[in-house]
């Protein structure tokens, strides 16, 4: 390609770039009640800048191709900032290497931008391959703190390539931009991810949200979200971990479960959205479920709703890992309007928005689960006979 044919190119590409940003975003018509979705993902690997995919350079990428690509971005961590949101997002390489960048945008659901650079953490060791799905907690101790996944090879089984260590990685930070790494989460768990931190101290202790597995990933080898107090975060241990919300025949988290992002603070109790999963015989189902624990005792569950809050619907069901809604970042404004940020199928990130009185009431008033087809009849013709006394 000549020099002018390259520069027409580059145009083009920065043009169909910016327009990608600049797209407005609008909910869905015909919601559920208990929230909306939007028409477009927030973030797709298109949405990353030119200049992290590109060299700009035509003497040293006379085609002008993608010399770094990205795959998917997906499974973000989310907060405020100032009077903007950002998203902490997992971006994946086409080299399948996760990791981490801040994306920031006004409104919360469309015009999302990514910070000049990624996110450079550093590491613990360099057998440490691959990070992801960060949860961002603002806590009480006045430090953001990043709980992720730290992932490694399993060196134990040196023939099987795929044997991987999941370990709960933690770092803190001041502005997004500079991280100071503390050592992993220690608990008597083999396998540890989706772990997050309570927001607020309990009993003077920083509080942790576990998923201890015996397994780096296979459904049943854990037994639920698990709960562990911790006396300094610069050396976290968990000793004995309790389960806060186990996995259950047959139901939406049968096979395994994990906490998404640090729970919000309601009058009512702690409000928590999680993820469960069930085997099937297209492979894992991941759906979205939501749950309420005490204001005082965080570790005690008060309320949780039968079935899942959100499942992946139409689009979102396909991509690299099909079939997966997955949520580690939501934000409840101050005038109680949530933003609710999951990934779909592992491939790109949506908002649904909701509000905290909307959640409150979807805990109270959804039914639990009732564990039997029989009794799950009981319930809906409980439904049906009430609206026809109407
Ligand atoms: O591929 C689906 C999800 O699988 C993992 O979640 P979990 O630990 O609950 O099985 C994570 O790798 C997550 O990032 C991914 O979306």
């Amino acid at each position: 390609m000549n020099q002018s044919a390259f520069t027409k190119k580059l145009k083009q590409l920065q043009q169909t770039h910016a327009r990608l940003i600049r797209r407005q975003n609008r909910p869905q018509k015909n919601g559920n009640g208990i929230f909306d979705r939007y028409e477009h993902p927030v973030l797709t690997a298109e949405h990353t800048p030119l200049t992290w995919r590109y060299d700009f350079d035509h003497p040293s990428n006379p085609h002008l191709m993608t010399r770094l690509g990205v795959n998917c971005v997906f499974n973000v961590g989310a907060m405020e900032w100032g009077k903007n949101i950002v998203l902490m997002a997992r971006v994946e390489g086409w080299d399948r290497k996760s990791f981490f960048a801040v994306a920031e945008s006004q409104n919360g659901v469309d015009h999302f931008q990514f910070w000049d650079y990624p996110v450079r953490m550093p590491e613990l060791e360099d057998k440490e391959t691959n990070l992801y799905d960060m949860r961002l907690v603002r806590h009480e101790d006045g430090w953001i703190y990043g709980l992720f996944c730290a992932e490694r090879h399993d060196d134990s089984k040196p023939s099987d390539l795929s044997a991987a260590i999941a370990r709960g990685g933690i770092a803190r930070t001041k502005d997004l931009l500079k991280w100071e790494r503390l050592p992993d989460l220690k608990t008597p768990a083999l396998h540890q991810r989706n772990c997050v931190l309570h927001p607020e101290f309990v009993n003077g202790k920083y509080a942790f949200y576990t998923r201890p597995m015996n397994d780096f990933a296979a459904t049943g080898s854990g037994d639920g979200i698990g709960w562990g107090l911790v006396d300094d975060i610069t050396k976290a241990e968990v000793n004995s971990e309790s389960i806060i919300d186990p996995r259950f025949y047959h139901s939406i988290k049968e096979g395994k479960n994990g906490l998404g992002p640090a729970p919000i603070k309601t009058e009512k109790g702690w409000l928590h959205l999680a993820h469960g999963v069930r085997n099937t015989a297209a492979g894992m189902r991941y759906v979205l479920y939501v749950f309420l624990c005490d204001l005082k005792d965080p570790s005690q569950q008060i309320s949780a709703p039968g079935g899942h809050f959100m499942g992946p619907e139409n689009d979102e069901r396909v991509g690299d890992v099909s079939n997966v809604v997955f949520a580690n970042g939501w934000v409840a404004r101050k005038n109680g309007d949530v933003f609710i940020y999951y990934g779909s199928s592992d491939t790109r990130t949506h908002v649904a928005t909701t509000t905290v009185e909307k959640l409150l009431d979807y805990v109270a008033n959804t039914p639990p689960d009732a564990r039997r087809s029989k009794l799950c009849v009981d319930q809906r013709c409980e439904l049906i006979a009430k609206n026809r006394r109407r």
